[in-house]
């Protein structure tokens, strides 16, 4: 985060994109075109040295460093390639007309803004391996990408580094100098990461949005800032010039950008797959590990399944060593349920803890006439008020891209809430549950109002009421950013070796232990490369 007013140089080092060894390409098609290259889907009976279960952050610095190293990596995806195109001629379908490939098998949709103007937005769709997930545990609804490339492909690409004196809190046991110094510049090149041209986002129309959220934050004294993205910037400047095909600016984002956006594709997949060490099986789901019967190692069964979701295949595959990157609730899910059948009986009492949902919390705010967000609003989030210090909340001022003018300004805000949730086994339906209670967003919701009662009370201006439902203020039903489940140095050692089991390793969002102060994908992939590299040097 970089307060506005202070020096590229008090801001933390190594976030822009000029160490960055990669291609950034504004078009994704070449990238997905390689990575579609690498998925060949494993067989029945197949060894592999190294098996990592899921495409996201996580699996994704562990492919390509693990094929840098000399190592033959097969990666295991649940969700599709997302390299075919729809009837409308776009890989990717619109936020505001969401169809088949917009969730996981649901036959609604189920929109974290449920509702506008009195009106319910969801609608039917037909089953399907969509990109984005909405799925449910008691308290709460976790949204999660779906595809080779996990939340990459879905994310509102805001790639944060945690301010520096909140890090102790963030991840306890981890070396922050090693951090700052070598992987968060390390993640931060890798990702592509870039600040937009404040030049241009003084005047631009797309960002008037966050210049009416930045005028309420500061007229109430609250320190705003602007956030690095990994999305093209010269790019968006040539959308909103009328150069290219639109992607930003046509509001494309939670159900994936056709253009503009470096994901993971353009990122570390396309230089993992680019090594020709690294293979792919999407639309494959592992459902167990154990040690293998004889000569050590692991089996690994995975359901093979259809754009219905159905089993056509259920394959039994070895590996020498296993890297869970199925993301906190993938993760956490697979190690309770092998821990509880006897699967994975060393796995420790750690196992399924500290899961959080790094406070997400989310609201809007009925401007008056005078203060207009605009019609047009990019998608993607640059600005955000940090009133983390003082009130234990950063909000970022997120876009509300209908395409017409709302009057509102709509934040998600991440705040410092204390309670964690945990994952146990449930023999009866052979499910994972999680025991988060809604009424836990509370200190969210007090937190977020350090930040907007003073803004309401010094505009004159109110909550919006029509957002979540009838009537409700907040969005405290859900989260984007799960962490935990397999904790650092708790459920794994320091560098995410699980105890009892040699050879398995966790390398995702589980390892936090519930809240990052930021949005958490750049402290992910900084993690997974310092775990990494030790792993390397020293298990291989
Ligand atoms: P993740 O990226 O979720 O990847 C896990 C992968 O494993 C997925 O592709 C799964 O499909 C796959 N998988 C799961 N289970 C299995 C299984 N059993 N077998 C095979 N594959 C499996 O994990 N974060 C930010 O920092 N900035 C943002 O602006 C931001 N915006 C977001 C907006 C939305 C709508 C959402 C949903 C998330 C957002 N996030 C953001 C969160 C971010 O995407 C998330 O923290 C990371 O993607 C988590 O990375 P992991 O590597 O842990």
């Amino acid at each position: 985060m970089r307060p506005t007013g202070v020096s590229r140089r008090g801001f933390i080092a190594g976030t822009g994109s000029i160490l960055g060894g990669v291609a950034l390409a504004g078009h994704a098609a070449p990238a997905r075109a390689k990575a579609a290259a690498a998925a060949a889907p494993i067989t029945t009976g197949a060894h592999v040295p190294v098996l990592v279960i899921g495409t996201g952050y996580g699996g994704s610095v562990a492919a390509l460093r693990l094929a840098q190293a000399g190592v033959d990596v097969h990666m295991i995806e649940m969700g599709m390639s997302w390299d075919t195109s729809g009837p409308d001629g776009k890989i990717f379908a619109n936020t505001t007309r969401p169809d088949y490939r917009s969730f996981w098998l649901r036959t609604k949709t189920k929109q974290p803004l449920s509702n506008f103007l009195g009106f319910p937005l969801d609608k039917d769709v037909p089953r399907h391996t969509g990109i984005l997930d909405a799925e449910d545990f008691s308290g709460i609804t976790v949204y999660q990408g779906r595809g080779v490339g996990g939340g990459s492909l879905v994310n509102g690409g805001m790639a944060v580094t945690p301010r520096r004196e909140n890090f102790g809190a963030v991840l306890p046991t981890v070396n922050a100098a090693e951090m700052y110094d070598v992987y968060y510049p390390r993640a931060n090149a890798g990702l592509g990461v870039g600040h937009v041209d404040p030049a241009w986002w003084e005047s631009a129309a797309c960002y008037q949005y966050a210049r009416v959220g930045r005028k309420h934050a500061q007229r109430s004294g609250f320190p705003f800032v602007f956030v690095p993205n990994v999305y093209d910037w010269e790019y968006m400047k040539q959308e909103a010039a009328g150069g290219v095909p639109k992607s930003a600016l046509e509001g494309e984002a939670l159900y994936g950008n056709n253009h503009g956006k470096k994901s993971l594709l353009q990122t570390y997949l396309a230089r993992a797959t680019a090594t020709g060490k690294v293979t792919i099986s999407p639309l494959h789901k592992v459902t167990s590990v154990a040690p293998a019967a004889s000569g050590g190692g692991y089996t690994v069964v995975i359901d093979q399944v259809n754009t219905g979701g159905a089993t056509t295949a259920t394959k039994s595959v070895s590996a020498d060593k296993v890297f869970f990157a199925a993301g906190s609730v993938g993760t956490s899910k697979l190690l309770i349920k092998l821990k509880a059948t006897g699967a994975l009986p060393g796995l420790n009492d750690e196992t399924g803890k500290g899961w959080g949902d790094n406070g997400n919390v989310m609201c809007g705010r009925a401007n008056h006439m005078w203060d207009a967000t605009g019609r047009l609003q990019s998608s993607m989030p640059t600005a955000g008020i940090d009133n983390w210090a003082a009130g234990g909340a950063f909000a970022e001022v997120a876009p509300l891209p209908t395409g017409i003018e709302t009057y509102a300004s709509f934040y998600l805000s991440i705040t410092k809430n204390p309670h964690r949730a945990e994952f146990s086994w449930n023999a009866a339906t052979q499910r994972a549950d999680l025991n988060w209670q809604t009424a836990w967003k509370q200190p969210s919701i007090d937190a977020a109002r350090t930040i907007f009662d003073k803004i309401n009370a010094k505009e004159g201006t109110i909550y919006r009421t029509d957002l979540f439902g009838s009537y409700k203020i907040w969005g405290d039903h859900l989260t984007y950013h799960p962490l935990g489940g397999a904790v650092l140095n708790k459920a794994t050692d320091n560098y995410g070796r699980l105890h009892g089991h040699p050879g398995l390793y966790v390398i995702d969002g589980s390892l936090i232990p519930g809240n990052a102060s930021v949005n958490p994908f750049v402290t992910i992939t900084a993690l997974a490369e310092r775990n990494i590299e030790r792993i390397i040097a020293t298990d291989l």
